[in-house]
């Protein structure tokens, strides 16, 4: 049995035609069915629903063989234990620093002013600002950053950005991108050894997926 996981909302409706061209189909919608395991038109494939951020966890520890996750996620994770072998392209954002309409963030950082910065993503951002030579007091949040600076718990947020529309509609505005995000396959070191027979082919058709675009 393969196990692949991942988790609902826009991960799981971008791998929807992945899955099928991959021969895979789920027997029921996650997003209707409260099943966290859901079985597939193949006897030896499986999927288990997870919270986007755990998804690195369950196949390291090899209770997944393989797993799609934010580039975002596996940077906070570590990867390790895990072959990211491919880049799916799907869930594509930018991790982006932002702060309030009118807060002058070049001058403050040129100014050597210590920055408070709110965001769940505390290692990436920890290590952009340290090879920016920045100052900064981070703030872990697991959500709604995009309110900490509009009530003054930070001077600025690292968060994902897509449209740009909930920036926007909270007068924020991106004034530094760290890096572009997309979602990666990603896969149990030892299944791949252990399990290849099944686990590659599955690789092969995730890949061969992308490359029709
Ligand atoms: O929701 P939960 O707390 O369980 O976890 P999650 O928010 O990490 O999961 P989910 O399913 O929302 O996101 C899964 C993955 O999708 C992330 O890890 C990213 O790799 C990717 N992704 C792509 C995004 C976005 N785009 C995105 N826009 N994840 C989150 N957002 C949020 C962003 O944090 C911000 O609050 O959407 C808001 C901004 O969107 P725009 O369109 O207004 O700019
Ligand atoms: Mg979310």
């Amino acid at each position: 049995m393969i196990t692949i996981a991942l988790s609902k909302g826009r991960i799981f409706d971008e791998t929807l035609p992945m899955l099928e061209a991959a021969g895979v189909r789920p027997a029921e919608n996650p997003e209707t069915s409260r099943k966290l395991i859901l079985s597939t038109n193949r006897d030896d494939v499986r999927l288990v629903i997870v919270r986007a951020s755990d998804t690195p966890t369950y196949v390291q520890y090899g209770a997944a063989e393989i797993g799609i996750a934010g580039k975002d996620v596996l940077l906070e994770h570590g990867g390790e234990g895990l072959y990211q072998p491919l880049d799916l392209g799907i869930a594509k954002c930018r991790l982006m620093v932002a702060v309030r309409k009118g807060f002058d963030y070049r001058k403050a950082i040129q100014q050597g002013a210590r920055l408070r910065v709110a965001t769940k993503y505390m290692y990436t951002a920890r290590e952009h600002f340290a090879a920016k030579g920045v100052h900064v007091d981070l703030i872990k949040l697991y959500g709604s950053m995009e309110l900490a600076p509009l009530v003054g718990l930070a001077d600025a947020i690292v968060d994902l950005v897509s449209t740009g529309g909930t920036l926007k509609a909270n007068n924020l505005e991106a004034v530094e991108e760290i890096r572009a995000i997309s979602s990666r396959l990603i896969v149990n070191q030892a299944a791949l050894k252990l399990k290849g027979d099944v686990v590659q082919p599955l690789l092969d058709a995730f890949s061969a997926a992308v490359s029709r675009g």
